[in-house]
């Protein structure tokens, strides 16, 4: 860390500042130059609080020179997680494409969308069982019994399963499932991203609705701390002012998270869009882009869908869609 002060500070007001500094057991390595005098923080600089320094009155500006994101940046440029799902794996040249229902509503449609979607190519189900939803008077999801016929596609199909966990109090129901999705709202749910850390499954972690890439390898940063460095990143929307879609599909997150981190980045253009339209061209680009897996809404009678019907395809158009995916794949190889 680097601390340029500001013009005209005296001897004594410097001296009295590295004293402080170094009683936080940092060493200080004062440089004078003909006009400033630049403090070099030598240490572990991450309990350094960067405002406080800064609001200093000697203080004119302070910069962080090492990364705060210890585990989830990339080291080496060529070094990438793949994350190991049931016999399925993604990230370092490995891809998934990802499909299921908004929501979980029955035995029959579960199973008929996961045997839908395996046939097109989608080797992971998703499915909500506790969903996030913005009114609270919409449909909440099945909950348990959600979980329940999750894993009863599971043990008909033989496709791993990727669900939503809101509160811990219901991880002792996630025991089978294969990839814990924390959503797009519990991006920044500190304690719920420790105790996902404390597993040893992989999580699957959305970006906030308005949170920056550094914002989101924070996030990855608290899972991995707690010693679960099983984390895929998930470009999903961000809110901007375009109201014509359900959210702005940031895809230069993808390539630009390649750069920052070597976790797998995984792109959902169903909620990053909103409309069945887009989502196609969008899922095409992001496989174009480098995205070690694609997520896509899928229901056998969008119709009725009693969750985000209005973005999900139904198999038929899963299928062409998944056509295109793969010959994007073996374009881009
Ligand atoms: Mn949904």
């Amino acid at each position: 860390m680097i601390a340029v002060l500001k013009r005209g500070v005296t001897p004594e007001q410097i001296r009295q500042l590295v004293d402080w500094l170094k009683s936080m057991a940092l060493d200080v390595h004062v440089s004078e130059g003909r006009d400033l005098t630049v403090l070099g923080l030598i240490g572990d600089t991450s309990r350094i609080d960067k405002e406080l320094l800064e609001s200093m009155e000697i203080v004119g500006s302070v910069k962080r020179v090492s990364d705060p994101i210890r585990q989830a940046n990339r080291k080496e440029p060529a070094t990438n997680s793949i994350i190991e799902i049931g016999n399925i794996r993604l990230g370092g040249g490995y891809f998934a494409l990802i499909a299921g229902p908004c929501s979980v509503e029955s035995e029959d449609q579960i199973i008929e969308v996961a045997r839908a979607v395996q046939k097109s190519g989608a080797e992971i189900l998703r499915g909500g069982a506790f969903k996030p939803r913005t009114s609270p008077y919409a449909f909440q999801g099945l909950g348990a019994e959600g979980i329940r016929l999750l894993l009863k596609a599971k043990e008909a199909t033989g496709m791993p399963i990727i669900t939503e966990l809101m509160n811990i109090k219901d991880l002792p129901l996630f025991e089978e499932i294969d990839v814990i999705q924390i959503g797009a709202r519990n991006m920044q749910n500190f304690d719920l991203l420790k105790e996902v850390g404390r597993l040893r499954k992989p999580i699957l972690l959305k970006r906030g609705l308005a949170s920056t890439l550094q914002e989101l390898l924070m996030s990855a940063e608290y899972i991995m701390s707690e010693g679960n460095e099983q984390v895929i990143l998930c470009e999903r929307g961000i809110r901007t002012y375009e109201p014509y879609t359900r959210n702005t599909l940031d895809l230069s997150a993808v390539p630009a998270l390649h750069e920052l981190s070597h976790l797998p980045v995984v792109v959902d253009p169903s909620h990053a869009t909103g409309k069945i339209s887009l989502i196609p061209s969008m899922a095409v680009a992001a496989t174009a882009a480098g995205a070690d897996g694609v997520m896509v809404e899928v229901h056998n009678d969008p119709a009725h869908a009693l969750c985000d019907g209005a973005q999900s395809l139904t198999p038929a158009q899963f299928d062409e869609l998944s056509r295109k995916i793969f010959r994007i794949r073996e374009a881009i190889q």
